[in-house]
């Protein structure tokens, strides 16, 4: 096989980023290790920014969004009891809206299906060659066969547990890696949600966040032990811990638990995301902890980028843009990685036996309750920072 572009993984990043490199006319071939019922049925991210839903609008992939998607204009910050809003559309003009990552994910299968262009399911030993050359290719296996596809460029969009970010010799990144003391136990239960706008909880026995899915599917997370042991974890103890950290007036609805997991926390970063002609896109290149809601809003940010640099090198063989994709799209994650490190420090309790960790967390979260740019701070990083490209 041939193809301008070939791409590994079918999360947000590949699946975008084939979607807009087809609209310019760019051919690609995506590759997926799992299944697609599989990724279609993943729950993961949940809330999108301002800027990656308006790009999702413009690349014709919002049609469902904006008939489902819940749009947010505020979120609550719980604390010693009491509940505080952050007007973020009052403080910065724009909105947030849930809609669940599984659904981007069909909608951007679907439009995938609809060009009836190549996307591969369940391939297995994929691997990259020759990727400092101007002729690099990947290797898989599909249904029993084993393939090549000749590409010009190779996207790493593959996760980060994929195969792109090792094919790149350590010799040649920077690694940046802090891990988290803890994790979190998330629920996606049959129940009504807390409240109509997120509530993010600091309390003595740990974090907790009450999000949603629609009006009738809660989404509730729970501060735990990295290696948490779930079958320590029956619905009543997730149900009593929850009551507890989110106590605040408003009743917390009990509901059928459809789905319960633990997500390991980390802050990761890859630098350089390009090594001759491979480019790293999404969670290949970076890992934040949720409590920004950064993950899938980053892997937009990083494919908005790439598919600029992309349409100029096919179009006019014009490499400027190919060049400085690293140095574009590091500017924007770095900042967001202070701000998701910097809600995880405010919120998390980091260990239990420090009065004075305590007491700094309280004042910093009254602080930004208080201050209107301290607030301010708070809502332009959670809306979503603009886009360089
Ligand atoms: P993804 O990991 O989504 O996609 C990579 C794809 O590549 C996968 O489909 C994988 O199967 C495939 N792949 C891997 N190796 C391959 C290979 N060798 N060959 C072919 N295909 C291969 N972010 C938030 O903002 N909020 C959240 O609440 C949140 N919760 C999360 C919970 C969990 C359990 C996890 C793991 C992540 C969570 N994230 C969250 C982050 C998540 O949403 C990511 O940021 C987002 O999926 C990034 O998208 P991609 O970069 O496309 O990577
Ligand atoms: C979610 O809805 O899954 C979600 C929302 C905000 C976060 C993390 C997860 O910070």
């Amino acid at each position: 096989m041939r193809t301008q572009v070939g791409i590994i993984g079918a999360g947000p990043a590949g699946l975008l980023l084939a979607h807009l490199l087809h609209r310019r006319g760019i051919d690609s071939v995506v590759l997926e290790s799992r299944s697609r019922a599989y990724i279609e049925g993943r729950i993961r991210a949940g809330l999108l920014e301002q800027g990656a839903v308006d790009t999702l609008r413009e690349a014709g992939l919002a049609d469902r969004l904006d008939r489902e998607g819940l749009v947010h204009n505020g979120l609550d910050l719980l604390f010693d009891g009491t509940r505080h809003r952050i007007d973020l559309f009052g403080l910065t003009g724009k909105r947030v809206t849930i809609y669940g990552q599984q659904e981007a994910v069909k909608d951007m299968v679907a439009a995938r299906i609809a060009t009836g262009r190549p996307i591969f399911f369940e391939v297995a030993d994929t691997a990259v060659h020759d990727i400092t050359s101007d002729r690099p290719s990947i290797t898989f296996t599909h249904e029993g066969t084993r393939h090549r596809i000749e590409c010009d460029v190779i996207a790493g969009c593959d996760g980060f547990h994929g195969i792109s970010r090792p094919a790149i010799p350590a010799s040649a990144v920077r690694v940046y890696d802090r891990v988290y003391p803890f994790g979190w136990l998330g629920i996606l239960s049959r129940s009504r949600p807390v409240s109509e706008e997120l509530i993010y909880a600091r309390h003595e026995r740990g974090f907790a966040l009450a999000t949603m899915r629609s009006h009738t599917l809660a989404r509730l997370y729970l501060q735990c032990a990295p290696d948490e042991d779930l079958s320590l974890w029956p619905d009543e103890r997730i149900w009593e811990e929850l009551h507890i950290r989110l106590s605040c007036g408003s009743e917390l609805e009990e509901g059928p638990i459809l789905q319960k997991g633990v997500t390991a926390m980390r802050s990761f970063v890859v630098e350089p995301m390009r090594h001759g002609r491979l480019f790293l896109a999404g969670d290949a290149a970076h890992i934040v902890p949720p409590t920004g809601a950064k993950g899938m809003n980053l892997a937009i940010g990083d494919v908005r980028v790439l598919d600029a640099a992309l349409g100029a090198f096919f179009a006019k063989g014009d490499t400027s843009l190919m060049d400085r994709y690293s140095a574009i799209c590091l500017d924007r994650i770095w900042k967001v990685q202070r701000f998701s490190w910097w809600m995880t420090q405010m919120l998390h309790v980091f260990d239990h036996a420090d009065p004075f960790e305590h007491r700094i967390q309280l004042a910093e979260l009254d602080y930004v309750v208080n201050s209107p740019a301290a607030a301010t701070t708070l809502a332009e990083n959670y809306v979503g920072l603009p886009y360089a490209v």
